[in-house]
């Protein structure tokens, strides 16, 4: 019953910030996704008779991996698979069960942000029994594997009845399809305030979020209007697609305009909220007020004894380099702990499991706690949810007086898509070339304080990861900073970082693009941006 298959080594399955993220083709290929995870079951050790959980975002070519999956934990020796009902799981819902049920791991599939289809996006991505992704040390094991690769085993057995909740047997090993949603949202009762929550929402705050046709449609849909009475249809495009119906799940101010816009209108709701591909970003919008990842973060780490699992206070805060500063003022403040990491939530597994940090968050629309091992859209609107209904406030007053408190941090990223690879890499050389020279030097009123390129040593277990991203620091506290996506999959993705800290409430009201307007021309100078890629404007701004 089981079959050891012969296969050739592709050179290509070197996983990014988060797992191997390629083009559905590129999957598709004959022996790709086998040989991948086979490389994964190759780098891992004494998981012989454990428990492996499996689960995705729902996209296109989802049910087929997990299909190859299931068969080749069961050749491989695992005791037992648990998989969501209809192969969905949230990653947040995904690393609560590995957690809950001490599993060994999980393979999740998803590209995340990344549009879904048959020439779309597809992914996979192991993670470790703290629920969190794997680290450096895995993934560059996987992928040295993957290069050598000769054979893989899979059990030549029918395909299971995915849809069916129940116990089954594949091959000797058992397989439990689970309810994907039920574990997840009896932890966010937990965590959170829910009768105030209900209350608040029965009082007329009108609450809407956007699951953009992806998975954490079933979640919301069950938590907002089953658990906390919000009336139906306050979950949109809640039905998850192989194509999420069209829409790019990436929850920003580009691709989730049409919610910005509803809620920013004088009759649209008080308050919105959007989330990605596979559930583990958040978007939060207030009438008048988009809120910036960085400030949010901010904002839940002040303001977190609100909710019932943070009564006893938060630990520390960690955060992305590119992530502005705005938390390291409020954890100043509380006298906790503040750790920069490179982007990539693995950097934040040490530090979660080592109590370090409770909670963590990312410019890039990601926020998340010691809760599970990885950001957690829904957790993030609920903890929202949670902070207005305690402080009977709207989020406009609430990231308001934040600032009158703490100063202002403005933000914004540029992001350049599909740039040539070699002049991405080009540019960054460049930079690099550069570092020592800057400091000192003046760009009209900016005089450069400091520059590199950023090395983390991790205090847990001191590994130290290069190379994550070029930094230029001025004088006053404001910054910019360039680093190259980790997870695109065609040609190449520049993102420019830019900050400036304004402690002076009168000049809070200023547009974010206007007051960071002489950085971004600096940050043009400093790297030749525009002659190098030949683009006058970045594709995307949040
Ligand atoms: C992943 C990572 C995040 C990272 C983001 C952007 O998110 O988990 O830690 O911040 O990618 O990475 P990059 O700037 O390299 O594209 P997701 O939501 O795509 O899994």
């Amino acid at each position: 019953m089981i079959k050891t298959v012969s296969t050739t080594p592709f050179q290509d399955q070197k996983p990014g910030t988060s797992g191997l993220r390629k083009k559905v083709p590129v999957f598709a290929q004959t022996n790709y996704a086998e040989n991948f995870i086979q490389s994964i079951f190759d780098s891992l050790e004494g998981f012989q008779g454990q428990a492996l959980v499996i689960g995705g975002d729902g996209r296109y070519y989802n049910r087929e991996v997990i299909q190859k999956a299931i068969k080749m934990a069961a050749a491989s020796g695992f005791g037992k698979v648990m998989v969501g009902q209809g192969g969905i799981l949230s990653t947040p819902a995904a690393s609560n069960i590995i957690r809950k049920y001490k599993a060994f791991g999980g393979i999740i599939l998803s590209a995340s942000h990344n549009p879904g289809g048959p020439t779309e996006d597809f992914g996979i991505k192991y993670n470790i029994g703290n629920g969190g992704p794997a680290p450096e040390k895995i993934t560059d094991a996987i992928f040295a594997r993957s290069k050598v690769i000769d054979t893989y085993k899979i059990a030549d057995v029918a395909d299971l009845d995915l849809d069916q909740l129940g116990s089954f047997d594949v091959a000797g090993m058992a397989v439990e399809v689970i309810d994907p949603v039920a574990d997840y949202a009896e932890l966010m009762e937990q965590l959170f305030d829910f009768p105030s929550i209900r209350a608040l929402i029965a009082s007329g705050v009108n609450v809407v979020i956007d699951s953009m046709g992806a998975v954490t449609g079933p979640y919301a849909t069950e938590i907002l209007q089953k658990r906390l009475g919000a009336p139906e249809g306050s979950v949109r495009n809640a039905t998850p697609l192989p194509d999420f119906g069209g829409h790019h799940p990436d929850p920003n101010l580009v691709h989730a305009k049409d919610l910005y816009d509803d809620v920013m209108s004088p009759n649209g709701p008080h308050f919105g909220a959007a989330s990605d591909g596979d559930g583990d970003r958040n978007m939060i919008v207030g009438k008048g007020m988009f809120v910036t990842p960085s400030d949010s973060l901010a904002i839940i780490a002040a303001n977190a004894t609100v909710a019932p699992g943070y009564a006893r206070g938060i630990a520390g805060i960690a955060r992305s380099m590119p992530t502005s500063a705005a938390a390291d003022r409020v954890a100043e403040k509380l006298g906790i702990g503040m750790y920069e990491t490179p982007t990539g939530w693995k950097f934040f597994g040490n530090l979660l499991d080592a109590g370090k940090a409770t909670v963590c968050g990312e410019e890039s629309f990601g926020t998340g706690s010691d809760h599970v091992r990885e950001k957690d859209g829904l957790w993030a609107v609920l903890f929202w949810l949670n902070i207005m209904a305690a402080r009977n406030e709207s989020v406009e007053e609430i990231v308001k007086k934040h600032w009158a408190e703490y100063g202002r941090n403005y933000y914004s990223r540029h992001d350049y898509e599909e740039v040539d690879s070699e002049a991405a890499n080009q540019l960054i050389a460049a930079l690099r070339e550069k570092l020592a020279s800057l400091p000192g030097q003046s760009f009209g009123a900016l005089k450069v304080a400091t520059a590199d390129d950023f090395a983390y040593h991790d205090p847990i277990d001191g590994s130290v990861s290069k190379n994550q991203g070029i930094r230029i620091l001025f004088e006053g506290g404001s910054r910019v900073v360039f680093r190259l996506s980790g997870t695109g999959t065609s040609g190449a993705t520049i993102r420019v970082y830019v900050e400036r800290y304004e402690p002076d409430a009168a000049k809070h009201g200023i547009d974010t693009q206007e007051a960071l307007a002489d950085l971004i021309a600096v940050a043009d100078q400093i790297s030749e941006l525009r002659k190098r890629t030949g683009r006058d404007k970045p594709t995307v701004i949040t």
